[in-house]
């Protein structure tokens, strides 16, 4: 594919709140979409499409299509940094644990389940140490950490930050450096096209590279990867083989499979949702021409098979906070359960990256005392007065 510049699309400046937007929603579209084909080894094309066709029926009802375990934990994610103004893990701990029991069906791993069930322990002091316990003390390898790490992205203007907190939220429930590698990368990637760094895609690649080359420079990821007989950096390694399949002409998506699969380790589907944004910047054959950059990037990544909804869902923040919300149907919108809060909680997320760069609220934050969701309903209540974060 030829990687020179891209056309810039309608999505405002770097981190206007269209791309905030675009990325929160994007991801609970992937998520909710994806469902359908989620553990699917074959998926042809032909029936992604009828699917994404069928969400124009006007008859279909609102929030018909459920979002899983990657929005709920996103959105739990997305209510702590708000609420304390900054990341804490205690709240956050809490809260995963608060909604896996409220709500248990969503299709979590099986793993995991073990890690948010000890989390909900009142005598647990260390909230880190049942996802250390995971897997023999290794920890989960699983994208469950990458899957919700969107929000960090879109909380904090500074990189350092960025990797920081992707990195310290997905220890709570996965303690291995293939698990939360895996999360900073989906982290930066979000970042970075927030700031429109997909305007030149080669250079997005790079950066990535020399990003990782640096997270994974410890003893840690070394071991990690030993163990798990994986190359000694796992996410550079399979970062340059993203960047050998954007320069080939034609990619099938057998090769996308081989090269860098679409399953539920973080390694395996973190760089897979990369490729399939950078691989739909421009159109694709095999897609519909009325079809824009998001329905383009979603609709790709269902395609692939395996775990579809979140490969979609990462695949989704990326591509949405490139594209921007203008370039989001209404009618998926309106099928997806979730989309319509994250359309509101994206311009609070944009308040707190401004306050966070204007030198407020960051890491552990000051107690807000409530959360948005409670500050949403006062707001429809009309006690407090609205605010713009663009
Ligand atoms: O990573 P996680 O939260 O979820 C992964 C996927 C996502 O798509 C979710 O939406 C859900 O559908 O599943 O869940 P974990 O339970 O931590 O990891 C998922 C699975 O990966 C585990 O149930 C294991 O089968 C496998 N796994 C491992 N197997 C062996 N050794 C993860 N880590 C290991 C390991 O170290
Ligand atoms: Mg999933």
């Amino acid at each position: 594919m030829a990687m020179t510049a891209v056309r810039a699309v309608a999505a405002g400046g770097p981190a206007s709140l269209s791309r905030f937007r675009g990325a929160l929603v994007a991801a609970v579209l992937g998520d909710c979409v994806g469902g359908e084909f989620e553990g699917a080894e074959e998926v042809p094309m032909e029936s992604v499409l009828q699917h994404l066709n069928s969400l124009d029926d006007e008859t279909k009802g609102n929030g018909v299509l459920e979002y899983s375990d990657d929005t709920a934990m996103a959105r739990c994610v997305v209510q702590s940094l708000l609420t304390r103004t900054g990341f804490d893990e205690q709240d956050m701990a809490r809260r995963f644990a608060k909604e896996y029991s409220a709500s248990p069906g969503r299709g979590y791993g099986s793993g995991v389940i073990q890690v948010l069930k000890k989390l909900s322990s009142p005598q647990l002091s260390d909230v880190y140490q049942p996802a250390r316990d995971q897997f023999n003390g290794r920890g989960s390898f699983g994208n469950g950490g990458a899957m919700r790490a969107a929000p960090f992205a879109l909380a904090f203007p500074d990189l350092d930050d960025v990797k920081r907190f992707a990195h310290l939220g997905a220890m709570l429930t996965h303690s291995c450096s293939l698990g939360y590698n895996g999360a900073v990368l989906q982290a930066l990637a979000v970042h970075l096209s927030l700031q429109g760094a997909l305007d030149l895609p080669q250079q997005f690649i790079s950066r990535l590279i020399t990003e990782m080359e640096e997270v994974e420079a410890n003893e840690a990821t070394r071991n990690d990867a030993r163990i798990l007989k994986e190359a000694e950096k796992p996410f550079c390694e399979r970062l340059h083989r993203v960047r050998d399949l954007m320069g080939k002409s034609k990619v099938s998506i057998e090769e996308v499979i081989n090269e860098l699969g679409n399953g539920i380790a973080a390694l395996h589907s973190v760089p897979t949702a990369i490729f399939c944004v950078l691989h739909c910047l421009e159109p694709r054959e095999c897609l519909p021409e009325s079809y824009g950059g998001v329905e383009r990037t979603i609709a790709y990544s269902l395609a692939l098979g395996g775990d579809t909804d979140t490969i979609a869902c990462m695949a989704g923040a990326i591509a949405g906070a490139h594209y921007g919300i203008e370039a989001i149907p209404q009618s998926w919108i309106k099928c997806c359960e979730g989309a319509e809060d994250a359309h509101e909680d994206a311009k609070r997320l944009k308040m707190l990256f401004l306050q966070s760069s204007q030198g407020g609220g960051i890491g552990k934050g000051e107690r807000s005392g409530e959360d948005s969701s409670e500050r949403r309903s006062k707001a429809s209540n009309g006690t407090e007065k609205k605010t713009e974060a663009d």
